[in-house]
């Protein structure tokens, strides 16, 4: 037997899984959510590395319970037709009809809006937000090149729709304005501020309007303009330029090698109580607290080991939860030095 018996959503907090998750809550749908990134050695999503090898999310299984066949699907503009269609033509819904488009010219268009956000729209803006959250060195060119892109998109094809529509497709809101408006809440925590949206009233009556939607209103309920920028996190000093061979030959006698700078955590040595796979595999394997914290006390030994509690200052920046989450991956990465001894 299958480890999946019910339909399932791959997901997690990630941009592209909000709108699966949220049509799935809002029309009461049947399927379970799991998140790939998390209990990685769970069946479920050891299944969901087999059957999706790219790995992103979010992706869909559905089950025919009269047949148990499996339908296996990826990206995310197909999934939400996927799970809008059927609400729309077999159950008549209205608000299901209107935002995968009413006329087939409706639905071109929600489909060209959602497909642009998803590429074009979505690209300079995720190159900006990695450098600014340091997943990505910081590079000055790169990083203004893709603002002037996003300046385009704003200035050329935003700005004028929404100053003379209230939507963009139609006269309804659509499922293109949801998705657009959830990648413009990831821009407001990253490229965009207070002052941004004084200088672009079209763009922010769209999103106020947008945000407020009864549909979407819980994905947005902690949403707040920041007032200042967060700034890219610098580049890396860079490697000193190798000398070319002429140089070196050059140089005689020949330099000795550098030395390997050993990490000072190094000097304690390997810890050699406590297991740190085995706590790996009871935290991703348990349940929390009632399984792997109490293993987790048992086993852990303060002559090797110390606990911190890290308190961030600027709470009140943490707007929306995937700040939080960038910023304790942000930490975690910073650390490597020391948690890969
Ligand atoms: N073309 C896919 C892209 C999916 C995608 O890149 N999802 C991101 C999360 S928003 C992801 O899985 N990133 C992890 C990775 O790229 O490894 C779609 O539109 O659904």
């Amino acid at each position: 037997m299958s480890v999946i018996s019910k339909p399932t959503i791959y997901g997690n907090q990630r941009i592209r899984c909000v709108l699966p998750q949220r049509i799935v809550e809002y029309f009461n749908l049947d399927y379970t959510f799991v998140d790939p990134e998390s209990n990685v050695e769970s069946e479920e999503v050891k299944l969901y590395q087999k059957l999706f090898p790219l790995r992103k999310i979010p992706t869909l299984v559905d089950i025919d319970y009269k047949t148990g066949k499996h339908f296996h699907l990826t990206e995310v503009i197909a999934i939400m037709y996927y799970l809008l269609e059927p609400l729309a033509i077999e159950k008549n819904d209205a608000f299901a009809k209107q935002i995968i488009g009413f006329s087939l010219q409706d639905k071109a268009e929600v489909l060209k809006w959602l497909s642009f956000i998803n590429s074009d729209f979505q690209l300079p803006l995720v190159g900006c937000m990695r450098q600014i959250r340091g997943n990505d060195n910081y590079n000055k060119s790169v990083f203004d090149s893709n603002i002037t892109k996003l300046d385009g998109f704003i200035n050329d094809v935003f700005t004028p729709r929404l100053s003379a529509y209230t939507y963009l497709v139609g006269e309804d809101v659509t499922l293109a304005d949801f998705y657009a408006a959830a990648w413009f809440a990831r821009g407001f925590g990253f490229v965009w501020d207070k002052k941004w949206a004084k200088n672009h009233p079209a763009v922010m009556r769209w999103f106020n309007t947008i945000s407020k939607h009864e549909f979407v209103a819980p994905i947005f309920k902690d949403f707040a303009l920041l007032d200042q920028l967060p700034s890219p996190v610098p580049k890396k000093k860079e490697k000193p330029q190798q000398p070319s061979k002429k140089e070196t030959k050059a140089k005689e006698p020949e330099e000795p090698k550098a030395v390997k700078v050993k990490h000072p955590l190094e000097a304690l040595g390997k810890s050699s109580k406590f297991n740190l796979d085995e706590w790996k595999r009871q935290y991703s394997n348990n349940d929390t607290r009632p399984v792997a914290l109490p293993w987790f006390f048992e086993h852990y030994d303060p002559s090797e080991w110390s606990i911190w509690r890290v308190d961030y200052k600027y709470n009140d920046e943490l707007t929306m939860t995937f700040m939080s989450n960038n910023l304790v991956g942000g930490f975690f990465n910073r650390l490597s030095g020391s948690i890969n001894l």
